[in-house]
């Protein structure tokens, strides 16, 4: 038996938490013969329901569930990380601005950013998925003193799934069978699901799909909108496929990339297509060796995508300008 890694989750009694534990504990993400010990973080006010969680937990017996820490207290909860995934973070409450949202999450960011450079394991791999996901992400990473910029993500693999089932019904054909779709930019409504590089059973998607209005209207807003429609629809925001999204993530980043195909996740720029540098934005990347990764570089970018692509990059640069006394760089 390998020896179990160490996972710590924030938000974990929260909706999405609900939907990762049991996948993480049951193998979905690391393998299944890989055992896992959780360390879960919650605020005072979650613990008790985290309690009841971890009692259920409990009672699934998994094979290979090696241990579980319960624990509000940061020092504790990123102690021997070898993964941190940043689910928890405060709504958007009424009356409260974008900025606002970014200044109060921004704090708890700068926490968990210099928690896991004092006790995580060398080999720390930060997910953040707690919006505004991006930024938040930027501010873990520059108050993360000592870490290496490039083990910092920020989750648009649940937009990109989305857009891979939206192309796949309106071909009419199985999902797993559409590849190479980059969400780029900022995991909110101005992202921009590339279809133009994306392909159906190893064509472009132009050429199966000649309903060129629906590709550049219709598929981009579902794709933005898919959050709001399911709040709409659910009462609730997105938990179970956001999860699913957090799983698919890990273990693309842990496993090697297929052939000819790339994956979506906000990662630090080092400047690749013109997206300014230090910036937390989606691309598209891959990985040899599921451990080390790099941007897919050689993508040729026509002026529709630019423009998308400017549009989206733009709010990640407006969304650093608001929080830039929490990351000390200028912007
Ligand atoms: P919930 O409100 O159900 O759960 C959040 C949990 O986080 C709560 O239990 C809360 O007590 C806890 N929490 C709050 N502040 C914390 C802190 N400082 N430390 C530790 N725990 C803390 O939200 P849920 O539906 O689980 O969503 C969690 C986050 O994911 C939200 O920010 C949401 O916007 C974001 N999402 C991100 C997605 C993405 O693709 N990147 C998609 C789904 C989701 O919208």
């Amino acid at each position: 038996m390998k020896d179990p890694i160490t996972i710590s989750i924030t938000g974990a009694a929260g909706q999405i938490g609900y939907a990762l534990l049991f996948r993480i504990a049951s193998g979905a993400m690391f393998g299944v013969d890989q055992p896992v010990s959780l360390r879960l973080i919650e605020i005072e006010p979650g613990m008790k329901a985290l309690a009841g969680v971890v009692m259920e937990l409990d009672d699934c017996a998994f094979p290979l569930l090696h241990s579980i820490e319960a624990t509000s207290d940061l020092n504790v909860g990123f102690t021997g990380a070898n993964w941190a995934l940043l689910v928890g973070s405060v709504p958007r409450g009424p009356g409260m601005e974008r900025k606002d949202l970014l200044q109060v999450n921004g704090k708890i960011f700068t926490n968990q950013g210099q928690a896991i450079a004092a006790n995580a394991a060398n080999d720390i791999r930060t997910l953040v998925v707690g919006n505004p996901c991006n930024t938040n992400a930027l501010i873990a990473m520059n108050n993360a003193s000592g870490v290496p910029k490039e083990r910092f993500f920020a989750m648009t693999r649940l937009d990109e799934n989305r857009a891979k089932s939206q192309l796949a019904a309106k071909a009419g054909c199985h999902h797993s069978e559409v590849s190479n779709l980059c969400i780029w930019g900022n995991h909110s409504a101005t992202q921009y699901p590339d279809f133009i590089h994306a392909k159906i059973k190893g064509q472009p998607v132009t050429n199966v799909i000649s309903d060129g209005a629906w590709l550049e209207g219709e598929f981009i807003s579902q794709v933005q909108q898919r959050g709001a429609a399911i709040i709409q629809a659910r009462g609730a925001s997105s938990a179970a496929s956001a999860a699913n999204g957090v799983v698919d993530t890990v273990r693309s980043l842990t496993t090697p990339t297929p052939k000819g195909d790339w994956t979506s996740v906000a990662v630090c720029s080092d400047g690749a297509y013109g997206i300014e540098k230090d910036l937390i934005a989606s691309m598209p990347i891959r990985t040899e060796d599921g451990k080390s990764w790099d941007v897919v570089r050689d993508l040729e970018i026509d002026p529709f995508s630019q423009s998308k692509i400017d549009i989206t990059v733009k709010e990640l640069c407006e969304e650093r300008a608001a929080v830039k006394d929490l990351i000390k760089v200028d912007s």
